[in-house]
């Protein structure tokens, strides 16, 4: 029987491991990390601190472990922590600031991810004894939920002083920081030398199968390994994720251009789809939001469409849904799936 390939664009986190990551896999050293002699690991933490321009870093299992031991690491149970309405660390990590860190989110809506630092500065609660302390403010980079949009060097710098301002700490949810590098062609080091600390994935778009890093001072960083640990996060012979990690930092970065161009093929070709609506200024890296509502279908009813004519997408909400490009999709598989999204809009046209 003739299996159809099918092409996956609800996620970069479905990105496999190249050949030579895994025989990287292969030929790694290892040692016990919680005991910080796994020479692979050392390796790829200091690329990893010295590419982000920091003192030290971290490995993590994943960008939602990586997010929640920054958040304690940056805090003290019971604070206040200021962040984006629709930001991943909000919506999608299971509550575990609130479940696990003891923490008050205090979510601001930003323009597609971009926090007015008006806005910051006036949720900062003052010095009052009903008050929980302020101590935290996140920013996300790009952001997941508004289409992998950017939030460029100078808007980081305008929160970055408020936080500097009021003594709080500035934290990024850095998952898809290379991409925003990439697309506006600047150093990742401009984005970081804002933040006190960050994450950034390397199981999305950099194809690896499994890690995060976290990155900060030295303090910062012997902190969140505590913090991993309580978690249950501390890994023994953890190299062989590090190894992977190592190739990306040094090889996948620069190829993310190329999913950013997918992205914008099939943005513009959605674009001239009857019945699809689409903002192609929001298109700015790799993710792609389309609104389906207009052929008088729900996002889940579009996307089980998709899924019998062998195309993979995720619903947003109601209305919208989603399309990443990462490396296991090619110009030909974007040109694939306008022709079906065409026809299935001229079905429910019809
Ligand atoms: N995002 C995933 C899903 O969880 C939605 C995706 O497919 O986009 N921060 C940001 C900005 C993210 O987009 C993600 C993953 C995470 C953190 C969490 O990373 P993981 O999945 O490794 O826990």
């Amino acid at each position: 029987m003739k299996t159809i390939k099918l092409i996956d664009l609800r996620s970069d986190t479905v990105t496999l491991p190249t050949d030579e990551m895994l025989e990287a896999i292969k030929a790694a050293e290892l040692g016990d990390d919680v005991f910080k002699e796994d020479s692979t690991v050392n390796k790829l933490e200091m690329m990893a601190a010295k590419k982000m321009g920091k003192e030290a870093a971290l490995l993590m299992t994943s960008g939602t472990q990586a997010n929640l031991v920054s958040l304690m690491s940056n805090t003290k149970r019971g604070n206040l922590v200021i962040l984006e309405a629709e930001s991943h660390i909000y919506w999608y990590e299971v509550g575990g600031l609130s479940a696990i860190a003891g923490l008050l989110p205090w979510p601001i809506r930003g323009n597609l991810g971009v926090l007015a630092p008006e806005d910051v500065e006036a949720a900062i609660r003052p010095k009052n004894i009903h008050f929980p302390e302020t101590s935290l403010i996140c920013v996300e980079n790009t952001h997941n939920r508004y289409g992998g949009t950017i939030v460029t060097p100078d808007q980081i710098k305008a929160v970055s002083d408020i936080a500097r301002t009021f003594g709080l700490k500035l934290y990024m949810d850095g998952a898809r920081i290379f991409n925003a590098a990439v697309a506006l062609k600047v150093e990742v080091k401009d984005f970081t030398k804002h933040v006190d600390n960050l994450m950034f994935c390397l199981s999305k778009g950099l194809s690896c199968p499994i890690g995060s890093i976290v990155v900060g001072t030295e303090e910062f960083v012997e902190k969140a390994r505590k913090n991993r640990k309580i978690l249950g996060g501390g890994m023994r012979q953890a190299g062989i994720i590090a190894a992977p990690g190592i190739i990306a930092l040094e090889k996948m970065i620069d190829r993310l251009e190329e999913d950013h161009k997918n992205a914008r093929v099939l943005a513009e070709g959605l674009a001239q789809i009857n019945g699809i609506s689409i903002n192609l200024k929001n298109v700015q890296t790799n993710i792609v939001h389309l609104d389906v509502s207009e052929l008088l279908v729900t996002s889940d009813q579009f996307v089980s469409k998709l899924r019998e004519k062998g195309v993979l997408a995720l619903p947003r909400d109601k209305k919208t849904l989603r399309m990443v490009t990462h490396r296991g999709v090619e110009k030909e598989n974007i040109e694939k799936t306008l022709n079906i999204i065409d026809s299935i809009a001229k079905e429910l046209h019809g």
